[in-house]
């Protein structure tokens, strides 16, 4: 099993992707997703010019040793652009062992630990009915716990609002919740905490009145708040009983969670922009989170993420991987197969991608009764269709930024 060729694929057909395609002498074929929303190419040149030369002539059945040299032998360490090559190379190869076994990955990671994975959609609304209208949908979608996300008062375009301006922008296409906007520029958005802080509140009171106190809601803060803000959201929102608060503050400063957790009993998750369990050791051993929010594909693949998922698993910590529309169907299979597999399975976020996409890259996932199952195909079960791909060249497209009133650059 000698790594014989290593392409690396872009296409757009709803958004940007970036995959990695390891082809072995043997004839094995497996696929990496090394999507970094925004910042695509810096992944695609430095798989290109700086990985896929060493990958050549290599033995693929050497995953770990393969991972340690890319991580090591780069002396550059850790980053986003870093761990998601290395995610794709990393995934790449395990898919490639699974099909050689003959098995789906789940088994060679020891088998299935449940009979599939709770997943949670993103129900959003300017205004309550709209957002009560988009529960109801994803209810009947079969999503059995979802997420919450609303206007503000005042604030015109804000985080995690579905609404058709945005699809316009996108060129007509219908892709709920796609922060990412195709063009040159980043578009702005509004932001004031005050504003947010005083509102949601009642958004959480409104929403546990309409559906009930046992669907599992959750909210994504993103990166927005100061220590003592996110400690005060945290305690307002406890009568809403939420299985998550997510990115309260923006965690690089990890100690910032100490206060946090002082001051509120809301369940916190952190961590899709971290890519590696350096940036969990604090918050971890401390027992400062209650979920892992990092993906397979941002935090060094299969093999990197599984070793963040058990030290969290040493503090009761579970897993909550980020599956928004910017992972793409690779790296949402990788996700399902460590999601099955792990004894810390806490949620899979899931956001379905487009008919364009889906004709892309092929999937045997399964979504039945609310759980996703990555299927029994050996490998991860994704297949990438060129001849589809190759009708989608890159478009650029940029996450939105905010600026306050005053005109100040806020976290977005
Ligand atoms: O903003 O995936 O929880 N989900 C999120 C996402 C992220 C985007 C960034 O690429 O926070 O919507
Ligand atoms: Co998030």
């Amino acid at each position: 099993m000698i790594i014989e060729r290593a392409e690396v694929i872009v296409t757009s057909p709803d958004r940007n992707f970036v995959t990695l395609k390891l082809t072995t002498d043997d004839g094995l074929t497996g696929l990496g997703d090394a999507t970094l929303n925004g910042r695509e190419l810096a992944v695609v040149s430095y798989l290109r010019d700086h990985v896929v030369p060493l990958l050549l002539g290599r033995d693929a059945a050497r995953i770990e040793d393969t991972w340690q040299f890319l991580y090591r032998s780069a002396y550059w360490r850790r980053g986003p652009v870093t761990m998601a090559a290395i995610a794709a190379v990393d995934v790449a190869l395990w898919d490639i062992k699974a099909k050689a076994a003959g098995m789906p990955l789940y088994q060679l990671l020891g088998g299935a630990c449940r009979s599939g994975l709770l997943a949670y959609g993103h129900a959003s609304g300017k205004e309550l009915p709209e957002l009560f209208d988009s529960v109801r949908e994803h209810q009947e979608q079969g999503f059995r716990a979802i997420r919450i996300q609303s206007g503000v008062p005042g604030l015109d375009n804000i985080y995690g609002i579905a609404s058709n301006a945005r699809f316009e922008a996108n060129a007509g296409v219908r892709y709920d919740h796609e922060p990412a906007q195709r063009g040159a520029l980043p578009t702005e958005e509004d932001w004031d905490t005050r504003s947010y802080l005083r509102h949601l509140p009642t958004v959480f009171e409104a929403v546990r009145n309409e559906f009930g106190p046992q669907l599992p809601l959750l909210h994504d803060a993103h990166h927005r708040l100061t220590p003592i803000q996110a400690a005060r959201l945290g305690r307002s929102l406890e009568p809403y009983d939420l299985f998550w608060l997510e990115d309260c503050t923006p965690a690089e400063n990890q100690e910032a969670l100490r206060l946090v957790r002082r001051h509120t009993v809301t369940p916190l998750a952190i961590g899709e922009v971290f890519n590696t369990v350096w940036d969990y050791q604090q918050i971890i051993r401390e027992q400062l989170i209650d979920y892992v929010r990092s993906a397979v594909t941002h935090t060094g693949g299969i093999t990197h993420l599984r070793r963040v998922l058990d030290f969290a698993a040493q503090y009761q910590i579970k897993s909550g991987m980020h599956g928004p529309t910017d992972i793409s169907p690779v790296g949402m299979a990788a996700a399902l197969h460590l999601g099955l597999a792990i004894h810390n399975f806490g949620i899979q976020e899931y956001m379905p991608h487009g008919a364009k996409t889906n004709a892309v890259f092929r999937q045997t996932f399964t979504w039945d009764n609310g759980l996703l199952h990555p299927g029994e195909q050996p490998g991860i079960g994704v297949d990438l269709d060129l001849d589809e791909a190759g009708k989608y060249p890159y478009a650029q497209a940029y996450l939105p930024f905010n600026r306050l009133a005053d005109g100040t650059v806020h976290d977005w």
